[in-house]
Parts: C-alpha cells; structure tokens; sequence
C-alpha cells in the first residue's frame, strides 16, 4: 500500500525508537523529565523565542495560543481554510469562546483583506484580538505563506494591537523549501506551533513557543486541558531525533511531490495547479466525484483523502520511496479509467 493520506502516518524507524527506548525520563509534571526539559530548550532557540513548551498535538498548541490571546467572545482573524476552523473539532468555539473571521480567499490574505475582515471597534461588535496564518497552508495544497504578505499583515496587526499567531505544523517545510531559518520565519509572531508528527516522523507531539509569561499560562492550561503527561521523555526523544535527523531529507519529499503532480496533471479529466506544488502537498481537481476516485485508488494500492467534493489531497512524506511516485501515479490513472 502506497500511504499518501497524509505526512502523519509515517512509523517510528528503528534508530527513533532505539532514542525512545533509551530516553532518561522523569515526571515531567514535576519538570523533572529531562528530555523533555532539553527538546524544550533547543525549541525556544530554534524557533528564536524564549519559551517552548511540549504539547500533544498542533490543535491542542493552537487553542493554546488562541486562549492566551483572546477572550471569550472576541474574534480570531484567520486565512481561507484555516485548520482551526476545518479540523480542530469546534475548539475555537468550545473551549476558547471565541469565533473566526476569515480573511481573503484561498488561503493567504494581504493587509487590505485583514482590515476588510476586522469588525469596527464597538460594543456591538466581537473584539478583534488575534490573527493567525498557515505555513505551509495545508488546504491551499502545502503553499508557503509568501513573505511580503506576512510584512504587511503584521504591520496591520501592530497598527491594530493585535496578536499574531503562526500555525507552523509543517514550518519545517518552508525552512527546507526556502533555505529561511525557522527562527526567522517565527520571528515576526508573538507565538508559533510547530509539530514532530507531520513531515518529521515522530510518532506524536508538538511544540508552542513564545514569550516566557504567555507559555508559563499555556503550562496551567496544559495540565487543565488534561495533557500534562508524566515519563514523557519517551516522546520528547523521538521528536528530538526527528529535529536532528529528518529535516534536511524534506527537500526529497517535495522533490516527489513534484514529481507525482506532473504525472497526475497529465492524466485526462484531473487537474493540478503546478506552479502551487511548493513543498510536499499536492491538491488534485477531478472532473468527478474525489469519494469514488479515492476508493477506487485504495482498491488498487494507493491511499489519499478527499478535501472537496470533486479534489483530493495527496502528501510525500519519509516512508514514501522515489520509486513509489511512478506506480502511484500509474493506479490514479487506472482508477480514472475505472470510475
Ligand atoms: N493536519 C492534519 C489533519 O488534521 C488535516 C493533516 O493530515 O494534514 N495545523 C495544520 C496546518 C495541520 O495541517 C495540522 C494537522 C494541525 C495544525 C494539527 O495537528 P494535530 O493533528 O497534531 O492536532
């Protein structure tokens, strides 16, 4: 089976898990898990911050940094697509109170959508207070946020007093893609999410950095949230090894992932915007239902999900060969033909 539903489902290699299984450990509550304290440490300084704090997952690092700036009722101004509002399981609502506005189209917005977005400060209206982006944004296909528009939106913001969030689940693609320092594309944001599980192949784990203060908060909210786990070491090992082994190989995944959008855009009745192929997502338009093409391609040996009615989504990652691309995209086509 050729797995290309998503860059989580890569396994631990047998080196991440010989680093799991010799992880010293602690209780981690206690702030006695020494791995844990050093893959907190090294993310602080990677991401140019000064705090880091280890999480479960990038949706809960997300709601984290939403809760820490914002209040209940106020608005989250967020691009096209925003994972928070596709697939955080209502959160935004739920456990912050607060709700979006969606900014721009597509995924990237500029500082004239931003300001179109924000609601005029008055009682009537929800209090703007924060504004995230997505890099790489997953929805518009692995895109990288493009620079000049990070610059003018943060202008605005600080022009507003709002905070800025990144959304950086797979930031380690744009730093491979870009050859731009992950400290460097964070440091425009007071606070960022990166995760472990997605491209780098840990089996769990994310990161929120940001100032001191606002990560001793999202600490206290961790352990509200029920996620302060205890001999935790275990986990912060294999995100440790990832970090240092499995970040400079991503350029291969977007390589493939190249690759594989050439060979689907040349099969009739499926489309893909090439030029949007920058790192390791490929969206593909099809001229018919994505269900039937999706179960149809499973069938045969090659798994992606549906993301719209009539798209797909298909992602490279580490336990993707080179030389799986060609037969992937070989059942695409044979299971157009049959649909
Ligand atoms: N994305 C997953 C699914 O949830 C869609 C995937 O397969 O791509 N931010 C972004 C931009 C993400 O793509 C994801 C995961 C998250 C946050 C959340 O991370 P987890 O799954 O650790 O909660």
């Amino acid at each position: 089976m050729i797995d290309l539903r998503s860059d989580t489902v890569t396994k631990p290699c047998p080196a991440m898990r010989l680093a799991m299984a010799e992880a010293e450990v602690g209780d981690s509550v206690y702030g006695d898990d020494p791995t844990v304290n050093a893959l907190e440490r090294e993310m602080a300084e990677l991401l140019g911050k000064e705090a880091a704090l280890f999480v479960s997952t990038g949706t809960m690092g997300n709601q984290m940094a939403i809760a820490c700036q914002t209040r209940p009722g106020d608005e989250v101004v967020v691009g096209d697509g925003a994972h928070p509002i596709w697939y955080e399981g209502g959160a935004g609502a739920a456990l912050n109170g607060i709700q979006f506005a969606v900014a721009g189209s597509g995924g990237f917005f500029s500082a004239d959508d931003l300001r179109a977005a924000l609601k005029p400060r008055a009682y009537y209206s929800p209090r703007p207070s924060l504004v995230a982006i997505e890099n790489t944004h997953n929805r518009a296909g692995g895109r990288i946020f493009p620079g000049h528009l990070v610059d003018e939106i943060v202008a605005c913001a600080k022009e507003h007093r709002l905070g800025l969030h990144l959304d950086g689940a797979r930031l380690w693609n744009v730093s491979a893609a870009t050859g731009v320092s992950l400290a460097k594309l964070a440091a425009p944001f007071d606070t960022v999410t990166v995760c472990f599980s997605k491209g780098l192949g840990a089996p769990a784990g994310s990161a929120l950095a940001g100032p001191r203060e606002l990560i001793e908060e999202a600490r206290r909210l961790r352990h509200r949230w029920g996620g302060a786990m205890r001999q935790v070491g275990i986990l912060a090992a294999a995100a440790r090894y990832a970090v240092l082994n499995n970040r400079a190989r991503l350029v291969s995944d977007h390589a493939n992932a190249k690759r594989l959008a050439e060979r689907l855009g040349a099969i009739s009745g499926v489309s893909v915007a090439l030029q949007n192929v920058e790192t390791n997502i490929v969206n593909a338009d099809i001229d018919r239902p994505a269900d039937r093409i999706v179960a149809a391609a499973r069938e045969r040996g090659v798994m992606m999900n549906a993301i719209g009615p009539k798209r797909v989504r298909l992602v490279t990652h580490l336990d993707v060969r080179d030389c799986d691309i060609e037969p992937a995209a070989q059942i695409f086509a044979d299971a157009m033909a049959a649909t």
